[in-house]
């Protein structure tokens, strides 16, 4: 019999205040991502344009599509007075103030890899579950709880809408991946866990000559395969989709790397902080692997603002120690 989401967090959470906090917000998050992948599911038909840009644009500068609103009023409908104090989102630019009494601070990218949509491939939603610091109900106090470094999670994880609907979670006691069958997420049998090594890497190699000599010489040396000073052959993957690239290396094993690089507001990289990398950070560390900006652990770096980028780099742990040292 295959483990739902709910027992498996009913098992697993302390059944205290803060336990049941985090295990309703986890499970309100599935509820909107259901209704996520049914919408995404109909994008393209005549009745259903979600695809399409609307005349606004998020803080990443990108025209925002009419499914990253949907999915950012979904999870906002089903947090909507429960546990959550403060709602952080790429959607927003500012903090949304929801539950005066709530224990927790939650940070999304609602939609990730949303330029994806209108080809059929796989996006997902990010998320991060902090805990809240301060008793006052105000934005600069709230905002500033948003700021903790990562190694602060409660929970982090990734759904994906792709030939499945799946989620990929940590409450800090490892990783543990779910599909959605119906109308309910179950426990897969497969527990991720990352080799020390692998032989995939996943870059934008469009991007070469605008990298440092330092992700240069790690990409050559993985170019350079048996030949070559890590005496391997690699396989390369871009999915352009940061949900399905870390999926692909949960299961795989390799490193992830989107690096700083010379082009205008791509000196501190491409993929923000709070809600994209410091999740996925949380889950690499908790199955086995390493998370790092290049030069330290991503986890341990402190925050200076919400929607502050930082160069990603992460899989197998030896691999990353690679490209730290090169
Ligand atoms: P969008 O949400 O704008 O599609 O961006 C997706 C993303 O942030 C992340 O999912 C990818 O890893 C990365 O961008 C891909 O970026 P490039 O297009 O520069 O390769």
């Amino acid at each position: 019999m295959s483990e739902s989401l709910t027992n498996y967090l009913s098992c697993s959470l302390d059944q205290n205040q803060l336990g049941i906090a985090i295990k309703d917000t986890i499970l309100s998050l599935g509820d909107a991502s259901k209704q996520i992948a049914f919408s995404l599911s109909k994008n393209g038909l005549p009745d259903n344009q979600m695809g399409v840009p609307i005349g606004d644009t998020n803080s990443d500068g990108d025209f925002k599509k009419a499914l990253d609103v949907f999915a950012d009023e979904a999870i906002i409908a089903e947090i909507a007075n429960k546990h959550v104090a403060a709602y952080f989102s790429e959607e927003q630019d500012k903090v949304l103030l929801l539950e005066p009494d709530g224990a927790l601070i939650l940070c999304t990218d609602p939609l990730d890899g949303s330029s994806n949509i209108d080809n059929n491939l796989s996006v997902g939603t990010i998320f991060s579950i902090l805990p809240r610091m301060n008793d006052r109900f105000e934005a600069k106090y709230l905002e500033n709880d948003a700021l903790q470094p990562g190694v602060s999670q409660l929970a982090s994880g990734f759904f994906i809408y792709g030939p499945q609907t799946t989620l990929m979670l940590t409450i800090g006691n490892g990783v543990a991946a779910f599909i959605l069958d119906k109308d309910e997420f179950v426990k897969m049998q497969w527990v991720p866990k990352l080799p020390l090594h692998g032989s995939q890497f996943a870059i934008n190699m469009s991007n070469t000559r605008f990298w440092s000599q330092k992700a240069r010489d790690y990409i050559q040396k993985c170019l350079d395969g048996l030949d070559g000073s890590f005496a391997k052959n690699y396989n390369m993957r871009w999915c352009g989709s940061l949900v399905a690239d870390s999926w692909r290396i949960f299961r795989e094993g390799g490193i992830f790397l989107y690096p700083e690089d010379r082009r205008k507001n791509y000196d501190t990289g491409r993929l923000r902080l709070v809600y994209e990398a410091n999740p996925i950070a949380f889950l690499v560390e908790q199955a086995g692997g390493r998370a790092s900006n290049g030069k330290r652990e991503i986890l341990k770096i402190k925050p200076r603002a919400i929607h502050e980028r930082v160069p990603l780099i992460f899989g197998s742990k030896g691999d990353v120690i690679n490209y730290e040292s090169q």
